[in-house]
């Protein structure tokens, strides 16, 4: 049996994997790598992106969510982790590269909007612009959800991966108010098995690591879990 181990923070992207991970079933075990850490030069041997997620297969490294997921989908078709058929896998692989490429992007400046722009003065303005772009991002969600439970015929990690946007952009200050169909989605998308056991980790080990005392110097902002505990953010 291959040895997985998969390095990742909560309420980060790394999420969508663990979910991945989740829904195969196959045995595998984590490493944290705290967010504001990810420069350490231990992290940077193994990845030098200095980004999570990172995943190991039999030592095998493999960075990129839509990359890993689709990995992980060829590798046990049974997961149904992708929707298959002409046309819809590549729809499915448009789709993640879209929430990596077009949201991941806006959500980061949303949120660390000092590391896109550091002119004195200049973070609300990107934040705005962020939050703009990422409105345009949503409505076409948004509408694409008019008439069906799921992306996909049935529900696929893609969907993870849109609870795991909108998590991350409503927890970074996005208005929501506008996509009630992408909020019902998200605690849908909450109510899977799978989904369900990688929030209780996300839970369980940044409480953990909260007691510990050892996130001293991860942002205060950080949120992890469930959509219900997002607070806004100051
Ligand atoms: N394109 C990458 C993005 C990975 C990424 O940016 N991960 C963030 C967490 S969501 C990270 O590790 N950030 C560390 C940092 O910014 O220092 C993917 O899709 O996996």
């Amino acid at each position: 049996m291959a040895q997985i181990e998969l390095f990742w923070f909560p309420g980060t992207c790394s999420r969508v994997t663990l979910v991945a991970l989740e829904e195969i079933g196959a045995p595998f075990t984590t490493t944290l790598v705290s967010v504001d850490r990810a420069s350490d030069p231990e992290f940077l041997a193994l990845n030098p992106k200095g980004r999570v997620p990172l995943l190991f297969i039999d030592a095998q490294p493999f960075t990129e969510t839509t990359a890993i997921v689709t990995h992980l989908a060829r590798l046990h078709p049974q997961a149904r982790l992708l929707p298959t058929g002409e046309g819809v896998e590549i729809d499915a692989l448009a789709t993640m590269s879209w929430f990596a490429a077009g949201f991941h992007p806006s959500i980061t400046r949303l949120r660390y909007p000092l590391r896109f722009c550091d002119t004195s003065g200049s973070a609300d303005r990107t934040r705005a612009l962020a939050a703009a772009a990422l409105h345009g991002c949503f409505e076409l969600v948004e509408r694409r959800l008019r008439d069906r439970e799921w992306l996909y015929d049935a529900w696929s990690v893609v969907d993870a991966y849109l609870l795991w946007v909108w998590f991350r952009a409503a927890g970074s200050g996005m208005e929501t108010s506008a996509f009630p169909l992408c909020a019902a989605h998200a605690q849908r998308c909450e109510q899977r098995p799978s989904v369900a056991r990688a929030l209780d980790r996300e839970e369980s080990d940044y409480s953990r690591l909260l007691a510990g005392g050892t996130l001293a110097g991860t942002l205060p902002s950080n949120q992890v879990g469930r959509t219900s505990a997002l607070t806004p953010v100051a």
